[in-house]
């Protein structure tokens, strides 16, 4: 069988030239390719206020094909769910609902509409687009930013914490459907994306986006960022169907071939870990090694 490369993906846009997000953004093109996965004309998208509110432009213009709700800031799942709910109402259940949101909007204040979406099994796709802080109001810690990451409100001693596990608190939902991607494997995050349309029932998908001025790197190394992101393991390409999970991408290739890249060589080209000391980046490579045992044993076991 012929191997599949980017250039293989759907070549329609749904995003033209002209969005206001920043050049070389990690959101954009992971949602320039989910659009491609759905079929934005029977699509409705639920966004709260993020970086993605200001992609979509300002009210009657906007550069994306599809049509897009904005949400408050702690309500989209909650709205996700209303559009559900409506279609189901005028029989236009053909539809697909898809809310987009960011780590802050996800992790910390949209939490509580999210767990009652998933709780009651809503009809839904759930993507969020994590840049590891609140980046458009100046890159604020949220509770997805990794530890030892310098942000405006942890600028002196860098965030204590390690990244919250949201994956497990999804999964304690038993929902059909959960996936990470990265915008830096385009065919895999596609496929997720197009399986998730399919499915019935709440699917979440989280999807690292690398973010330029919040993580500090020059724009020339989006795509290198978020590889490098999954060759060092701090981010796992996986699906978990039915509560089994699979890795994919290249996480599979490195569960064969073993990992390289360390936290060291990660860290290194990002300003907001530029106070990292090596204590930290020993307690970093050890959390990432030891959820990687963990996805190993989880994906050995089938
Ligand atoms: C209730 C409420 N609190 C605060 C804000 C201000 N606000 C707008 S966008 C934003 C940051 C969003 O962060 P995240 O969800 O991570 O998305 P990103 O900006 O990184 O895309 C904040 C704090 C708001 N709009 N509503
Ligand atoms: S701040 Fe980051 S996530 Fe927001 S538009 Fe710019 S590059 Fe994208």
């Amino acid at each position: 069988m012929a191997t599949r490369a980017a250039r293989d993906l759907p070549t329609e846009e749904f995003i033209l030239p002209g969005s206001r997000s920043c050049a070389a953004c990690g959101l954009m093109l992971t949602y320039r390719h989910a659009l491609k996965a759905l079929d934005p004309g029977k699509t409705l998208v639920a966004v709260p206020a993020s970086c993605m509110t200001v992609l979509h432009g300002v009210y009657p213009i906007t550069p994306v094909k599809v049509t897009c709700i904005n949400t408050p800031f702690a309500a989209t799942a909650a709205s996700a769910s209303g559009l559900v709910a409506g279609l189901k109402a005028i029989k236009r259940e053909d539809y697909t609902v898809v809310a987009f949101a960011g780590d802050g909007g996800t992790y910390d204040i949209g939490i509580q509409a999210l767990s009652g979406a998933l709780e009651r099994g809503t009809n839904f796709m759930y993507v969020c687009y994590d840049n590891e802080g609140y980046m458009n109001t100046g890159t604020q810690r949220s509770s997805a930013s990794p530890a030892a990451a310098v942000t405006s409100t942890t600028p002196i001693l860098a965030k204590a914490q390690h990244k919250k596990d949201m994956i497990r608190i999804v999964e304690a939902h038993r929902i059909p459907y959960i996936a990470t991607a990265s915008p830096s494997f385009p065919l895999d995050l596609f496929d997720k994306v197009k399986t998730a349309k399919d499915i019935r029932g709440s699917r979440y998908l989280e999807v690292l986006a690398p973010c330029p001025p919040g993580w500090g790197f020059p724009n020339k190394d989006l795509i290198k960022m978020g590889k490098l992101t999954v060759e060092c393991g701090i981010h796992v390409l996986y699906e978990i169907r039915e509560g089994r999970l699979r890795l994919t991408s290249r996480s599979l290739v490195l569960a064969e071939k073993g990992r390289k890249k360390t936290i060291a060589d990660y860290v290194k080209g990002q300003t907001r870990f530029k106070k990292i000391s090596k204590d930290q980046i020993d307690a970093l490579q050890q959390w990432t090694d030891q959820r990687w045992e963990e996805f190993l044993q989880r994906h050995n076991r089938g």
